[in-house]
């Protein structure tokens, strides 16, 4: 029972205790030691008899850690790194249950243990500020906080097999393994999926049953994990000093310290991948494959090669080479489902009594009283275990009846996907918090570091609080919405989203299909939870005596990989090049583009010269796959007129080819300081007149003709109009500007607000203007083309432009007043996007979206509807 007299007033209305903890594993038993420890009186209310979570009820034979112990283990108490030692790398569960009932006892934490209770319902009451608790007991129990502590991987998935009480035999689930030890001697065993759980028992189960089958929807990739005692070189590199190592653990991706690759699978030779995989391989760690390059994650075709790499180890394992075959994952990019690693799993299935049933090919129909009809066979059993997997993530915390202010059930809100800010809290719910929740990197990373740093939040605001006098706390609407977008931001640019998995609901009938964790990393993620504090809990709205406050916005607003990208321009220390002499700019330019994926294939590239205003330019010519003659878009390269060249947006001509279906011609024009203006756009209008005469013999269609550029290069292509349009022709089809320079006005507000930090800077641009024209020319529609008088009869326009870009709003503009000539002009504007977020592909995936949408744009202006043969 509940005592009530641990309230600080015991009044009716009154809390009987500050904080609730549902769920007594790794998280809340760290909870309430770090709460107890700052003076909050704290409840942890757990339905098992015992403390463990997830420890406690997953004790199937097998079932073991698969992130090195050394990791797995608590940080906040140095002194249990010398009084525990762990007998394996990879401790079993029993040793883990150990581990945390010495913690449990250590700490003598079990005194504010509430066992073999459930909580089944939790009000807010908005008129006390506090949360009324429902138990199994019957008991209510008021607390100013309530925090689910219930783990990520905690409640079953409900059965969803027909007929699956019908079983008349031993049914055992490994998420609710008995307590007493199971002996499979002389039966017939089935085991229904192949996940982790599946993975780790499946090789223990044959070594006693006398038959087994096991029933495989998909199959998983896994590989030894290598287990065996704790390797000395680990525990040196941690002895050595183990508060370095934690902290390192905490700043890493994965909250396990490790080298960060710098280069991408497809960058180096296949022997040098495959002697890169063979080593993770052999290191039986879980993490080492997908920490090989740089675009295992992200790239379809490197991670291809991993996938490829793991199958070939399955088919020189397994004898049968059907067996091998149904036992090879290809439907799911590695990693996008939890990969496992094992203990003997493929030798299993050369044993003479062990069976695959590919349920692909032959679906299970129904469990019957004696085992398993398939829709081909029947099988009989002794014994059925179900390995089916979880309700990841959400489904612990749904299952308790949680009501938020106004009466809304969080059940009812997170019906279409989890909102949530920080993975730690949820608007209209008032100081109720999850540890581990979804938009935290969880699953994703080592459980223990990312509980630790969510226990360490929770606490710190509670202290916040306390020391402000401040009653309650719940994040704002804008910032929820934010980060739910960010979360799914971080998702889109990697394969996850493509995998049906429990880290998409995908695994649960009727789940929102919604990317659940967080994929930014430990590091990040921590980074960002500090910058909130600092920022006045930035998205936070808090109130009570200390007075209402609330610092509201969203926390990150640029895309992550425009992050990602910043940050590295940052680390490298690459110079500002307007700090630099045109020359060493230009040479800048050329050794950063020498780093850059290549961009995709495409028929054929030709380089050639053509003739420009005052002498022949240089330009490269994209041909597109398939039999032409194909439309042509005439392409002008970025660089201020004075940086760049044909090679210098390569990539983006491929990409803009294979999406268009159109010939790219690349032309470079004359370069300022040199040859000032109107020198470029002179050369892009002899360009543009010279490839229109000489369509057909460049393969192209006649008439069919469009322009297209980035940045500098959007504004000559949109000046070439207007001199296509003011001489009579050629015939231009259409223009795409992509973040064009349209006016030489830099006071605009997108000049103010990303004047600095997103790469283009106003003092580049400012830069560039110098170099190019005089400020009386700088006026005249030939360099500023929003200032001619007349902007009607152009041709269809796409305007690209990006919210973190000083030239967004000249963009913008010019798009409005193309339109309010008259002109077919569309304003594509792309969120969280800087200046030179486009032309960056396979670097700037979060662009890729908007890069399709140019591609369909030409596409248009040539009236063809097909859509691109291309991969995102
Ligand atoms: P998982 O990884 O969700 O695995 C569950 C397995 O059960 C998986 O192979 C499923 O196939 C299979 N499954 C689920 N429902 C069915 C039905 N109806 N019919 C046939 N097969 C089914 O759970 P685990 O317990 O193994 O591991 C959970 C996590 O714990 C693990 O990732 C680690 O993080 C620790 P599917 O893939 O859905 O086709």
């Amino acid at each position: 029972m509940v005592t009530r007299n641990e309230s600080a007033t015991g009044a009716p209305g009154a809390p009987d205790i500050d904080v609730v903890v549902v769920g007594a594993g790794f998280a809340g038993l760290y909870l309430l030691y770090r709460l107890r420890g700052l003076g909050f009186p704290t409840k942890v209310i757990e339905s098992a008899d015992d403390v463990g979570g997830t420890w406690y009820w997953n004790r199937y034979p097998g079932a073991r850690c698969d992130i090195e112990s050394i990791d797995y283990s608590y940080s906040f108490d140095p002194e249990l790194e010398t009084e525990w030692q762990w007998s394996e790398r990879y401790a079993t569960q029993p040793e883990i249950l150990r581990y945390l009932g010495h913690v449990a006892d250590k700490h003598a934490l079990r005194r504010d243990i509430e066992f073999s209770t459930r909580v089944e319902a939790a009000r807010w009451d908005g008129g006390a500020s506090l949360w009324r608790l429902r138990t199994d007991r019957g008991d209510e129990i008021r607390c100013r906080f309530y925090v689910m502590a219930s783990g990520c991987l905690s409640l079953p998935k409900a059965l969803d097999i027909e007929g699956a009480d019908r079983f008349a035999g031993e049914a055992y689930y490994t998420s609710r393994w008995p307590h007493r030890s199971v002996d499979f001697s002389g039966k017939r065993v089935a085991v229904i999926g192949t996940g982790s759980s599946a993975i780790q028992s499946i090789p223990i189960i044959a070594q006693q049953a006398a038959e087994l089958t096991v029933f495989q929807r998909t199959p998983n990739f896994s590989r030894p994990a290598k287990n065996g005692p704790v390797s000395a070189a680990k525990k040196a590199a941690f002895d050595a000093n183990p508060r370095a190592y934690r902290e390192a653990a905490r700043m890493s991706g994965a909250g396990v310290p490790r080298e960060v690759p710098m280069v991408r699978a497809l960058q180096v030779s296949a022997a040098e991948r495959l002697a890169k995989y063979e080593e993770a391989y052999e290191s039986g760690d879980l993490l080492a494959l997908s920490g090989t390059f740089t675009d295992i994650g992200a790239n379809p075709e490197a991670n291809e090669t991993v996938c490829e790499f793991l199958r070939g180890k399955i088919r020189s394992i397994v004898r049968d080479p059907e067996t091998a075959e149904a036992l090879c994952p290809k439907n799911h990019f590695y990693g996008t489902k939890r990969p496992c690693i094992d203990t003997n799993y493929f030798e299993t299935f050369n044993l003479p009594h062990v069976r695959l049933v590919d349920l692909r090919k032959d679906p299970i129909r129904t469990i019957t009283e004696k085992g398993i009809d398939t829709a081909s066979r029947s099988f009989e059993f002794d014994a059925i275990v179900f390995a089916t997997g979880f309700d990841a993530m959400t489904g612990a915390i749904v299952a308790v009846d949680i009501e938020g202010r106004d009466g809304v059930a969080l059940a009812r809100k997170w019906a279409d996907g989890p909102k949530q800010y920080l993975g730690l809290m949820t608007s209209g719910f008032p100081n109720f918090f999850t540890i581990t929740g979804p938009g935290s990197p969880s699953v994703l990373s080592n459980m223990v570091v990312s509980i630790e740093q969510h226990v360490d939040w929770v606490s710190a605001c509670l202290v916040h609080m306390r020391e402000q006098h401040l009653t309650t706390i719940e994040p704002t609407p804008t910032a929820e919405v934010g980060w739910v977008q960010h979360v799914n931001d971080f998702a889109d640019i990697t394969l996850f989203p493509r995998a049906n998995s429990w880290y998409m609901g995908a695994n649960v009938p009727g789940k929102a299909r919604v990317f659940l964790p967080y994929v930014g990393g430990v590091d990040r993620y921590r980074k960002t939870c500090a910058e909130v504090v600092s920022r006045g809990y930035l998205g936070f709205a808090f109130d009570g005596p200390g007075g209402a406050r609330c610092s509201d916005g969203v926390i990150r607003r640029v895309q992550p990989d425009v992050a990602i990208v910043l940050e590295a321009i940052e680390e490298l220390g690459v110079p500002a090049l307007d700090t630099l002499s045109v020359e060493n700019a230009r040479a800048l330019t050329v050794v950063m583009a020498a780093e850059r994926p290549p961009g995709p294939q495409v028929g054929e590239v030709v380089d050639a010269a053509l003739p420009g205003a005052a002498g022949p330019l240089a330009y490269r010519l994209y041909r597109p796959t398939g039999a032409g003659p194909h439309p042509i878009v005439v392409y002008f390269h970025g660089g201020g007129w004075v940086l760049g060249g044909r090679d210098s947006d390569d990539p983006f001509c491929r990409d803009l080819c294979v999406r268009s279906g159109a010939i790219l011609v690349s032309v470079d024009s004359r370069h300022a300081p040199e040859s000032r203006f109107p020198a470029a756009v002179d050369d892009g209008f002899a360009a543009v007149r010279w490839i229109a005469a000489h369509a057909e013999a460049l393969g192209g269609r006649p008439g069919q003709l469009a322009v297209c550029g980035w940045s500098a290069g959007g504004n000559i292509a949109a000046v070439v109009c207007q001199l296509a349009r003011d001489a009579g022709g050629p015939r231009i089809a259409g223009q795409v500007l992509v973040t064009p320079v349209t006016d030489c006005d830099l006071t605009r507000e997108s000049y103010v607000a990303n004047g600095e930090g997103y790469g283009l800077t106003a003092s580049l641009t400012r830069w560039f203007w110098d170099h190019y024209a005089d400020p009386a020319d700088r006026r005249r529609p030939k360099a500023s083309p929003l200032r001619a008088a007349d902007l009607s009869n152009l041709p269809p326009a796409l305007v690209v432009t990006c919210e973190f870009d000083p030239l967004r709003d000249e963009g913008a503009a010019y798009a409005a007043a193309l339109a309010a000539a008259g002109v077919d002009a569309r304003h594509l504007p792309c969120r969280g996007q800087m200046h030179t977020s486009l032309p960056s592909v396979d670097v700037i995936r979060s662009a890729a979206a908007a890069r399709a949408e140019i591609g369909t744009a030409l596409r248009r202006f040539f009236g063809v509807s097909t859509p691109a043969a291309i991969e995102s």
